[in-house]
């Protein structure tokens, strides 16, 4: 598949960015990738000449411009069946897709308290109630996906799926602030963090300037 193009934010902060590009890289995907760097004075118009909701990531494929990183990592799914980007059994892609999803609209207080930065190694901050719930309840589905569909690899349904794309994001932010795991946790961000394409990313994020705060 040639001419898709992923728009994306800098690869040491931008966790959305991370979790199509990852999907797309699972998949065996060719594509181009733009960068836009965020928090600078023309982040916004840059942006907006892709996607007029103003935010990263966004896939062009021709005159289909797609954005929201779920919606994308949905389009790369339907694009290369072949990756197995969703579980093949109903009743484990509807959990799965629960599982996405619950990732892409929840877990604020998290996302708030401890901010991707992929390459570095940062003391835990006080963590308020709201946060220690998201990381308890984040623990307890992968525990729940890995006991029940696990079994076939060492991602959240086995092989790689569109949730360990959308989780990949909280393994680098688990990794970056020490967060004590349970074992299951622990195991399955070894698996994530493995990944030649997380190396990847993560060499790519070694070398971008430090952004302001
Ligand atoms: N719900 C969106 C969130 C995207 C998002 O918030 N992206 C941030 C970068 S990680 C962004 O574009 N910020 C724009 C800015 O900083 O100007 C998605 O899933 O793609």
């Amino acid at each position: 598949m040639s001419g898709l193009k992923l728009v994306i934010g800098n690869k040491n902060y931008s966790s959305w960015s991370l979790r199509p590009w990852l999907a797309l890289r699972q998949a065996g995907a060719t594509f181009a990738e733009e960068m836009i760097a965020l928090r600078q004075p023309d982040t916004r118009t840059r942006i907006l000449a892709f996607s007029a909701a103003g935010r990263v990531p966004v896939l062009i494929d021709g005159d289909v411009t797609v954005w929201e990183s779920l919606a994308i990592c949905e389009y790369v799914a339907e694009l290369f069946p072949q990756a197995g980007l969703w579980p093949d059994e109903r009743q484990a892609r509807a959990i799965c897709r629960s599982v996405a999803t619950e990732m892409h609209a929840g877990f604020a207080p998290l996302r708030q308290a401890l901010p991707m930065d992929y390459r570095a190694s940062l003391p835990l901050p006080a963590l308020d109630a709201a946060v220690a719930d998201d990381i308890a309840r984040i623990q307890a589905v992968w525990r729940m996906a890995r006991e029940r569909f696990g079994a076939g690899g060492p991602f959240l349904f086995g092989r790689f799926s569109v949730a360990d794309a959308m989780y990949a994001p909280v393994v680098t932010r688990f990794n970056t602030y020490g967060v004590a795991l349970d074992e299951v946790a622990r195991a399955y961000c070894t698996a994530i963090l493995a990944l030649p394409a997380m190396r990847e990313w993560l060499d790519a994020a070694r070398t971008e300037p430090a952004l302001p705060q």
